[in-house]
């Protein structure tokens, strides 16, 4: 056993799972070859809105390597079948199809004919409305979703037909032979547009382009704007934002023909709910599913869903009885994975003269896309508390509408929906700070929520965990020398200087590890929101984790290793945890929503204690000791008041396992399972100071100075919370500078690759400052909030926020997102041209 230091938590125990993830030794979804193995590709509509007036995939059947092809009318009855799963179970399941693969792979014959097909009205329209988990009001319209459309495809990239052969690529060769003949319908790209009476629809069936309208009030909002003094309308357009994960999406579904057995490989964030979802939509059993995520190379909240090609793959390899697989490439990933955001934010807010907030009333429209996918109508809603920030103020009220387009269904994206609502309420106070004349540190902290260390309602009624936010902004504000850039800009204003000095704040909080699983049943979330850990201790003293989570670039091997090694005073490099394959971890509620620590990390920790009662138990009796007379330290029991009598935890596992003389009652075995369901959510928070330099001829704007103290309750692992808030603040900074997902008239995505959509890189990039301060959160037994979308949250406001700063002396009042050099130009010129008389003119 390695020494162990007094304590991990808190130090920066370097990354365990780095070195194969940056040396090549990673496990990918697309590294993985079974034998047999046959690929899929995806015949994708060109069209945004159009009926399918013809289809014909035999064409592809006569191309080398070719086995079969689909169309979605073939698949249809593949979904959502609950006679499916009877089939299933009745012996082998590729004969029960009827299909004989090697008989028909010799023949090249065209498979489309399915004996088994069910109809449409065997199937229930419960699941068939596809796998939304958030239906968000009882009258939510929501589309049908065929996974491979069947007469109508909805937006560009939406599978039509699928080939199956030998190679991936001569499987993509051979879309080029399917026919297919599109009859172009109307196309509903713009919100308000879809909103606008007689507007095309997307859905005919629905009646409707509005899925729901919900709604929230708290205090007299009307009262609040009429007593001000002061009242602010702002309008904020978020574009939508493609997530770009580096490893794209991959899936592999393998069949054990003599069990009927399946084990789906995906790189996914979410395991264990695709295993549920997938189970019911193909209609296997779920004791028959296994689903691992091998090692996933990001996802930012892309991959917490459940997409068509996991469900074909698992589908194809039923029904061919060989592994199928399945590799997203890029362009694929920009037009049929989920986008995120896509939001236009109407805010007004009340106030009094001295900068004292009033009431808000926040009107949201959210783009849902064409279909729902897991999350989609809610994740604009997990921010409908969040408007009112870190202030306190007496009247609230939101209201969301989510419409539907012709484009990529929306979901979670880095923050989702937090981001959005911290943007509106930072760039809005400092809208206020400039209308009543102060400086906007100062507009926030007459706003702030006093210090508190216990749940405390927010003017929407939801309560913060814990706060205490002048300590953030203060050390932030020192950090960036405040005074010494506004004297700096004051000498660049008043010489005119081409580079014009901004200085922006956001002091943002957020809400993670959504819990506890009663309270998600009152916002419509129809998955738990515990977590489970289970914690061995091995015969030799070692430990084994397996946790419910699971990781994407976020580091929990190291994290949990370090909360169990504490825990249990072994060292770090004897914890080995084991994630992300649900017949090690049969339960789990995966990772998003930065939930992970608080929800998932508290749940080893309370296993830990678990392991630990009982080898206290057992560790007493060894020593003919009484067990309240046991203390524990540095991986030894001793007697309170006699330390020479000892026993080692490396001797109580060992005694655990012989079990040739354990106390009266006691099981053999040190292995202990929880599963915590917290009572409550936790709330980060911080302070962000961005300056920019703008290029007021070229309407370049760089960032030299960034500033982040960030608070995250108790620290696991410093190291890695610095990384998770150097992604988060570069997404953020990509979102309000750069990164754009824009569509033409006729829904045709044209930021479709690369080249067209701007990724910042490490030149557009600056050095941040970060520092922090620690509220401990009352909601988890270790103290800690969330890190992973913090910097996502906190960023983009703070970049605005000093875009618009740095064009004051120009009366600018707002640019839209990304500030791209052509955006900031043309508002230059355009307050230029007003001043000068020549308004209007562009
Ligand atoms: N941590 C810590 N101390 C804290 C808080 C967190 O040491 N007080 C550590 C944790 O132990 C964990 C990491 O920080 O190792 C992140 O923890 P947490 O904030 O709980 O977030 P999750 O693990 O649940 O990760 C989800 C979050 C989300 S929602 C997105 S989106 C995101 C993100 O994480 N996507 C990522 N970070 C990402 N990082 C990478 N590399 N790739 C992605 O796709």
């Amino acid at each position: 056993m390695t020494e162990a230091p007094e304590r991990y938590v808190g130090g920066g125990v370097p990354g365990k799972e780095d070195p194969a993830l940056i040396t090549g030794h990673a496990n990918w979804t697309d590294n993985i070859k079974l034998p047999g193995m046959l690929h899929i590709a995806l015949l994708r509509s060109p069209f945004a809105h159009a009926k399918i007036t013809h289809l014909d995939v035999s064409g592809a059947l006569e191309q080398p390597g070719v086995v079969v092809a689909f169309t979605g009318e073939d698949l249809a009855g593949e979904w959502f079948s609950s006679q499916r799963s009877s089939a299933t179970n009745a012996g082998n399941p590729v004969t029960g199809y009827g299909l004989n693969f090697e008989e028909r792979e010799k023949q090249g014959a065209h498979l489309t004919a399915i004996e088994d097909r069910v109809d449409d009205e065997d199937v229930s329209p419960d699941v068939l409305r596809n796998f939304c988990a958030w239906p968000v009001t009882e009258d939510m319209k929501t589309p049908t979703h065929w996974l491979v459309a069947r007469d109508e495809v909805n937006y560009m990239g939406e599978p039509v037909a699928v080939v199956v052969a030998t190679d991936r690529f001569k499987a993509q060769d051979a879309l080029e032979f399917i026919e297919v003949d599109y009859e172009p319908m109307d196309v509903v790209v713009d919100m308000e547009g879809a909103l606008a009476e007689g507007s095309p629809l997307v859905h005919e069936e629905l009646g409707t382009n509005k899925s729901y309208t919900w709604t929230l009030e708290n205090g007299d909002v009307e009262d609040a704007f009429n007593k001000a003094d002061v009242t602010l309308k702002e309008r904020y357009v978020h574009p939508r934002l493609i997530s770009n994960a580096i490893e794209p999406r991959a899936t592999v579904a393998q069949i054990d023909p003599a069990s009927g057995s399946f084990t789906l490989y995906s790189a996914t964030q979410i395991p264990h709910i695709l295993k549920h979802d997938l189970s019911e939509a193909c209609g296997i059993p779920e004791q028959r599913l296994r689903v691992v995520a091998p090692d996933v190379g990001g996802g930012f909240g892309s991959k917490l869903n459940v997409y068509p090609e996991e469900a074909l793959t698992l589908v194809l390899t039923r029904k061919l009885g060989r592994p199928v697989k399945w590799v997203e490439d890029r362009s694929e990933n920009y037009q049929a994975t989920i986008h995120g955001r896509g939001q236009i934010q109407d805010i007004e807010m009340a106030a009094t003269s001295e900068g004292k907030i009033l009431g808000m009333r926040v009107k949201l429209l959210a783009d849902m896309g064409a279909y729902f996918q897991v999350s989609t109508p809610g994740i604009p809603l997990l921010g409908r508390h969040l408007y009112a920030g870190l202030y306190t103020f007496e009247a609230y009220s939101f209201e969301c509408s989510g419409v539907l387009t012709n484009k990529t269904p929306t979901d979670a994206y880095r923050g989702a929906g937090r981001p959005e609502a911290a943007y509106a309420i930072e760039r809005t106070m400092d809208s206020l700070a400039r209308e009543v004349g102060l400086d906007p540190a100062e507009v926030r902290r007459r706003n702030f929520h006093e210090p508190f260390d216990a749940p405390k309602p927010n003017p929407a009624g939801l309560r913060y965990d814990s706060g205490n936010y002048e300590p953030a902004l203060d050390k932030a504000m020192e950090l960036a020398d405040y005074q010494g850039l506004r004297e700096e800009q004051r000498r660049r204003r008043e010489s005119r200087d081409v580079k014009q000095l901004g200085i922006g704040f956001s002091c943002y909080t957020e809400a993670c590890g959504m819990a506890p699983s009663r309270a998600l049943a009152e916002i419509d979330f129809t998955v738990g929101g515990w977590e489970t850990a289970k914690v061995r201790m091995l015969p030799t003293g070692k430990v084994e984790v397996v946790t419910g989570t699971s990781p994407h670039g976020q580091g929990h091997v190291t994290s949990w290793s370090q909360i169990a090694a504490d825990a249990l005073g072994v060292g770090v490099d004897d914890v080995e945890v084991v994630h992300g394959d649900t017949a090690q971890s049969p339960f789990g509620r995966d990772t998003y929503g930065s939930r992970s620590v608080s929800v998932g990390g508290s749940a080893v920790h309370l296993a830990c204690q678990r392991v630990l009662d009982k080898a206290k138990k057992i560790a007493a009796h060894m020593l003919e000791a009484a067990e309240e007379d046991m203390e524990f330290e540095g991986g030894r029991f001793s007697v309170a008041g006699s330390p020479e009598q000892s026993v080692t935890m490396k001797e109580v596992a060992k005694a655990a396992n012989t079990a040739h003389d354990l106390p009266e009652g006691v099981e053999p075995g040190l292995d202990e399972n929880y599963f915590f369901d917290p009572p409550d959510w936790v709330f980060p928070f911080g302070a962000h100071i961005c300056v920019v330099e703008i290029d007021t001829e070229t309407g370049r704007v760089t960032i030299p100075k960034y500033v982040a103290v960030d608070d995250c309750g108790t620290v696991i692992n410093p190291v890695i919370v610095d990384g998770q808030l150097h992604g988060g603040i570069a997404q953020g900074i990509a979102e309000a500078l750069y990164e754009e997902a824009r569509y033409d008239e006729d829904g045709t995505l044209t930021t479709a690759s690369m080249v067209d959509y701007m990724i910042p890189g490490a030149p557009e990039l600056p050095s941040y400052t970060l520092e922090r301060t620690v509220t401990p959160s009352p909601s988890n037994p270790l103290g800690v909030k969330g890190i992973g979308e913090a910097g996502t949250i906190g960023a983009p406001p703070a970049i605005s926020n000093a875009v618009i700063d740095a064009l004051q002396p120009y009366g600018v009042k707002n640019i839209e997102k990304p500030a791209s050099p052509m955006r900031v130009w043309e508002a230059i010129q355009d307050a230029q041209g007003q001043a000068s008389g020549r308004g209007g003119d562009r």
